[in-house]
């Protein structure tokens, strides 16, 4: 199935608006949006939420439904605005969710997606949302039948999830672009693993972070035991990483995030400076894109994370431009009390034979809180 026909069937149910968080199994249709040609307006949201936002507004000014993209995980997000506002209980709003299957029964996939995936079908059961699945062997024929249904559920005011599976939409032209940021994702984590003291506990966020760090503690150290992984809530390690810090005010503990994340709930940074923990670093790897699923630019090159951090109260914040200045994260730390944000900026890109965990959640999981207990 190809995203641009699927965009130009969407334009002709009146569908206008499409807003979104990208997902790898929807890389595909994502790389589509990025390419289309025809007139729908995109949003990139902070979160799956946001966009039913942005559904919910765009409906009140033209009467059009809009359409909502996301992974799954995003479910999670959608269900306060799509229970409480969108549902025909309340307003009756319609929306079309276009949603990509991680975790899908049957199929291997990573932890984080497998209960999230078993759940999946029956979460819009319950937020009454009528879905269809559809897979690579989907014709054109029942592609037009599942949209004319949903255009029908949308006409009475409700919503309509169509599910994708993975390798149902294919390769168009690919989206690339690049930021003009000179230095490496895993080069600057390598330099950021060297600098910190052994002993410090790390919280990283989720995607191609992690699995970056993991595999460079494990080249340097020889383990990763101080690492936790935030392998899926998207945009929760900063709070877990100040659950930490709270608990262990004898503990330097820092947290390692993306700009995407770091946007998905970026609330957290306000409650953090509030909190004023003075063991508590956040670095935020600033590619401008959701990297680990497409390298979808996530709409927010003009933000600064540093001015926000600054804003939100943080003691210290900088941009770190050189690897030079990466080097020095240590020794601030030792020197530099927190909350303080470092920004980080860095290009696009990731090796092609990139790992993932080798143990199991629960594992890593408990030797993160051995090694917090051995220090
Ligand atoms: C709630 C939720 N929505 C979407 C995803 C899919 N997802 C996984 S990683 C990622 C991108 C993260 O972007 P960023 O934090 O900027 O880090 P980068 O990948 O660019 O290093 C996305 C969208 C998810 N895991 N959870």
């Amino acid at each position: 199935m190809k995203a641009s026909k699927v965009l130009s069937q969407l334009e002709n149910m009146g569908i206008d608006t499409i807003a979104g968080v990208p997902d790898s199994t929807l890389k595909q249709f994502c790389d589509g949006l990025q390419t289309y040609e025809g007139s729908l307006r995109h949003y990139v949201t902070a979160n799956e939420g946001a966009a039913v936002g942005v559904a919910i507004g765009t409906y009140l000014a033209s009467g059009r439904p809009a359409c909502v993209y996301m992974q799954n995980s995003g479910i999670g997000n959608i269900v306060n605005p799509l229970a409480s506002l969108a549902n025909g209980d309340v307003y009756g709003v319609p929306m079309l969710f276009i949603v990509g299957w991680r975790g899908e029964p049957g199929v291997k996939d990573e932890p984080q997606h497998v209960f999230q995936g078993k759940i999946t079908c029956e979460l819009f059961e319950t937020l009454a949302v009528t879905y269809s699945v559809i897979d690579q062997n989907t014709t054109a024929e029942e592609m037009e039948a599942i949209l004319q249904e949903a255009g029908q559920i949308l006409e009475r005011g409700d919503q309509f999830a169509i599910i994708v599976k993975k390798g149902t939409f294919e390769k168009e032209a690919p989206f690339t672009w690049s930021n003009g940021n000179p230095m490496e994702r895993e080069e600057v984590l390598g330099h950021i693993l060297q600098t910190l003291p052994r002993e410090t506990a790390i919280v990283s966020t989720t995607g191609k972070i992690s699995r970056e760090l993991y595999e460079q503690s494990d080249r340097i150290y020889g383990d990763h035991e101080n690492l936790f992984m935030t392998v899926g809530g998207m945009g929760h390690a900063s709070m877990i990483a100040l659950g930490v810090a709270s608990k262990r005010p004898d503990k330097t503990v820092v947290c390692i995030d993306g700009d995407g994340a770091a946007l998905m709930h970026m609330g957290a940074m306000p409650f953090i400076a509030s909190q004023a923990p003075e063991n508590f670093y956040h670095i935020v790897i600033n590619n401008m894109a959701h990297e680990s699923v497409g390298a979808m630019p996530t709409g927010c090159q003009q933000t600064s994370f540093a001015e926000i951090a600054k804003a939100a109260g943080y003691r210290t914040v900088e941009k770190l431009e050189t690897l030079g200045a990466v080097d020095q994260i240590g020794k601030r730390i030792q020197e530099e009390k927190g909350p303080v944000l470092f920004e980080i900026p860095v290009g696009l890109g990731s090796r092609a034979d990139l790992g993932r965990p080798k143990e199991s959640a629960r594992e890593n999981k408990d030797g993160f809180m051995e090694f917090l207990k051995k220090y």
